[in-house]
């Protein structure tokens, strides 16, 4: 019968955490305020810190657009003008605690190219490669946009996964799609975890 893994995860070389467009934007109050993206900040900043104390690498996405991107409404997009490069909108929300050695990480990023997945930016494989990186902890904002492709581009590429549940905020355009989310990013390989399945 199939059983849930459940035993502790223990942080070791060749992990990493992929923190997801945790920008001002992203919260209420924000251009594309994504309902409950502030009450993940205080977990996403204990996931860093557990990354920072085992000397792995940090990785922080940013949505980062130019001022015509296609994913806007005046282009016809689904949404409305949301983190445009240097903007306040765009910055990282105050009360996250990345770290200095955080390696940053821009998506779309030119006017054509949606950029929802990390992984269009090239440096984010190159740098994982660098750092021979097999195993990526996710978290961030939005669960059925960014997060999601990122996810599956990483699976993809034969990463192991891990969905850090408590860590996640969804736009939820239709109600249920973060859970739709992460019900196929677990299909496709992903493992969804909490802060207490670190060891
Ligand atoms: C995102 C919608 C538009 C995301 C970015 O970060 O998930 N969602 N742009
Ligand atoms: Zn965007």
């Amino acid at each position: 019968m199939h059983q849930a893994d459940s035993s502790p995860i223990r942080l070791k070389q060749g992990d990493a955490l992929i923190v997801v467009d945790v920008q001002k934007d992203f919260l209420p109050g924000g251009a594309l305020a994504v309902a409950g993206g502030d009450k993940i900040i205080p977990v996403v900043n204990a996931y860093i810190e557990r990354f920072i104390r085992s000397h792995l690498p940090v990785f922080a996405t940013r949505d980062w657009h130019p001022s015509h991107h296609c994913s806007f409404a005046a282009q016809s997009g689904p949404w409305p003008v949301h983190c445009v490069a240097g903007s306040k909108g765009a910055e990282f929300a105050p009360s996250l605690l990345l770290p200095d050695t955080v390696v940053l990480v821009s998506t779309g990023d030119t006017a054509e190219a949606e950029g929802y997945s990390a992984f269009e930016n090239p440096k984010l494989e190159s740098r994982l490669n660098n750092a021979s990186i097999q195993r990526l902890f996710v978290c961030g904002i939005a669960t059925d946009y960014c997060v999601l492709q990122t996810v599956r581009d990483a699976l993809r590429l034969d990463y192991q996964v891990f969905l850090l549940h408590d860590a996640l905020a969804a736009v939820n355009i239709h109600p249920q799609d973060g859970l739709e989310a992460e019900r196929i990013m677990a299909d496709e390989g992903a493992r969804l975890i909490t802060l207490d399945d670190l060891s």
